[in-house]
């Protein structure tokens, strides 16, 4: 069989055997201690999207139009309930790279830098005998640029700009990538994919596109032609919009989240529409690039092979609250678009909490290698299986270093509850503020019921939670 390659899976009658006959006949889990080469591991391809939030994208949400991460979602399992450890760009990618918390491995803050000792599943993989690529946006300070993180094909920008005619290191070279950054970028992708299926030996792409994040003049100059598929007098306006604050942490009510709002107009319903149709529109310019990386996977004949994880790395206020942004531990902030696609799957929704942190082990168990003791996220495999027994009931969320206006923050998510720590600036010491939202009842996070009496319990439960699961991510 050639390498990176799976057997044809059998044709089951039964739809909801699907998901765990397929894992198996790619090789899940494949035979532990041999190479990459000896036997029949999946290809991946990670997409990382800047900014989009899980309401971004056809599947989700009828109001977008995605056609290509709508198929990919019918070609695998949405996760409806997907968070990242924390919201801001460099703390998510150096958390899926690692599968662990920012406080561990040296990056729970923008533009810093992994600590030495730190490993990514690029590296790991490579180890094992995958050809690695890197195309995109790179965030952090150290390793400087992707190739010190495990990657060899290398394509990359720093931070965010423009999102035409972008400055880019193309392969060691310095050039202006002409024309919209994501075309660009799936070409690069695509050459990336052509050289991996000639040398017939299993790979990892990582495609971290710019969009749908604010360009340099805080816009989303999506084309004429896709603007024009949006009205704007359809776009949404959020049921939390009107939010007096009170029941949040007061710094908020002055804060850069809602001055940055009202800036952007969410003072007024047609200034959140006006955004959401401009924001929809780059989404639906990211979906058409991403279909040229799709239709590459089928032409070389790579699709019944390779594994496609598509997230967000961060979510994005939308005039929720009044606030523009990220960062905070409020749900349009901290959940995220997640799909992961691949052979066996099919069009299913799994309800259960997960995290960025997750993608790292995940990758290393589909392709048979062992999980680093160290990772703080859990292999996905047994949900793709459809087995959810003994899955994790609470997830963490830290952003711990003030960032884009926030003070410090802890919090814990259950299905039901989430229960938000502020702390005084500039550490996460001196606790200032507690939020208890019921998700069921006020799934706008509206009515802080931290103090009532008849929530005690479930808060003490909590900040129980919180605290222990704080402890397994310490180190
Ligand atoms: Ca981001």
């Amino acid at each position: 069989m050639r390498p990176g390659h799976a057997p044809r899976r059998r044709v089951m009658a039964r739809r909801r055997f699907l998901a765990s006959a397929g894992l198996a006949a790619v090789g899940l889990l494949p035979r532990r201690g041999a190479s990459a080469q000896e036997k029949s591991v999946p290809n991946f391809v990670f997409i990382l999207t800047d900014d989009q939030r899980f309401d971004a994208l056809g599947c989700a949400n009828p109001l977008v139009i995605t056609p290509n991460m709508d198929a990919m979602a019918a070609r695998g399992v949405r996760f409806a309930r997907a968070f990242v450890a924390t919201s801001i760009c460099s703390p998510s990618r150096a958390c899926c790279l690692t599968g662990r918390y920012g406080r561990a491995n040296g990056v729970p803050g923008l533009g810093m830098g992994l600590k030495p000792a730190e490993r990514t599943f690029a590296q790991i993989l490579k180890a094992a005998g995958y050809q690695t690529g890197y195309v995109g946006k790179w965030h952090l300070s150290r390793p400087a640029d992707p190739s010190g993180a495990g990657f060899d094909f290398v394509t990359y920008f720093n931070s965010n700009g423009p999102h035409h005619d972008r400055k880019v290191i193309e392969r060691g070279q310095p050039k202006v990538a002409k024309g919209f950054i994501e075309d660009y970028l799936a070409g690069q992708a695509v050459e990336f994919l052509e050289a991996a299926a000639a040398a017939r030996k299993p790979f990892l792409l990582h495609l971290a596109t710019q969009i749908p994040h604010m360009d340099d003049k805080f816009d989303w100059p999506a084309r004429p032609e896709t603007l024009a598929l949006y009205d704007e007098a359809k776009m949404p306006v959020p049921a939390n919009w009107r939010d007096d604050l009170s029941g949040k942490p007061p710094y908020l009510k002055a804060g850069r989240h809602r001055e940055r709002g009202t800036l952007y107009g969410y003072g007024d319903a047609a200034g959140i529409r006006r955004h959401f149709r401009r924001y929809f529109a780059a989404v639906t310019d990211l979906d058409r690039a991403l279909g040229a990386l799709l239709a590459a996977l089928d032409r070389l004949g790579l699709r019944e092979t390779t594994y496609i994880v598509h997230m967000g790395d961060n979510g994005w206020f939308m005039g929720e609250h009044g606030f523009t942004s990220k960062v905070l531990a409020y749900e349009e902030s901290m959940r995220v678009p997640f799909l992961v696609s691949g052979p066996g799957l099919k069009g299913t929704v799994c309800d259960e909490l997960i995290l960025n942190a997750d993608i790292a082990p995940t990758l290393l168990d589909l392709a048979g290698l062992p999980i680093p003791e160290n990772m703080h996220g859990r292999s996905l495999v047994p949900l793709l299986k459809g087995q959810a027994e003994g899955w994790r009931k609470s997830v963490l969320y830290e952003a711990i270093k003030p960032e884009l206006g926030s003070w410090p923050i802890l919090a814990v998510r259950t299905s039901r509850w989430k229960y938000i720590q502020t702390f005084k600036p500039p550490r996460p010491d001196t606790l200032a503020f507690e939020e208890l939202y019921d998700l069921e009842n006020d799934p706008g996070e509206m009515r802080n019921l931290a103090a009532a009496a008849e929530h005690k319990a479930v808060l003490e439960d909590l900040k129980a939670q919180l605290a222990s699961l704080v402890e397994r991510v310490k180190s």
